[in-house]
């Protein structure tokens, strides 16, 4: 009795996690992609804010300003780009997340004599979707072999009684 139990519980656990992951994955995708905007400020020497967190798949838009001198915003693995940000004339460049990782934002316009050391952060996190995913199936198998595994349960049970009457 006390494994058919644990076998409910596991049954149970497995769908709710299954479903509202699914659930989750599903509502995420109608709206395809996100898009991030960020207003990033530049000065000597740094970014503010220094790191920004994206999921894979998000289409980043980042509104760069200089504050005092002329700089520049260079994710190099990206490809990404803008050069002589002048103060005042704030830069829009944009790019889609596809790769996950840590990417360091450079200074492209050399700005005074920290400039090697300006620096900011893109963390790209892995797609939420992704991780939904195999949560919602591997909930919904495990809420399947549960099921599986209690109805056959009672048989044995049965059997067992109708041994006890022999
Ligand atoms: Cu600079």
């Amino acid at each position: 009795m006390k494994r058919r139990r644990l076998l409910l519980v596991t049954l149970v656990l497995g769908l709710l996690i299954g479903t509202t992951s699914t659930g989750l994955v599903m509502a995420q995708s109608t709206s395809d992609s996100y898009v991030k905007k960020f207003n990033v400020k530049a000065f000597r020497f740094g970014y503010s804010p220094e790191v920004l967190v994206v999921n894979q798949g998000d289409i980043v838009v980042i509104t760069v300003e200089s504050q005092d001198a002329v700089h520049g915003f260079y994710i190099e693995e990206y490809e990404v780009r803008q050069d002589s940000i002048l103060p005042g004339t704030p830069q829009t460049v944009s790019f889609v997340a596809d790769k996950v990782g840590m990417f360091r934002i450079h200074c492209s316009t050399i700005c005074g004599s920290l400039h090697p050391f300006m620096m900011g952060q893109l963390i790209v996190q892995p797609s939420i979707r992704f991780i939904g995913s195999a949560l919602g199936i591997s909930g919904l198998t495990v809420a399947f072999f549960a099921y599986v595994w209690m109805r056959s349960e009672p048989k044995e049970e049965s059997r067992k009684e109708e041994d006890n009457k022999k």
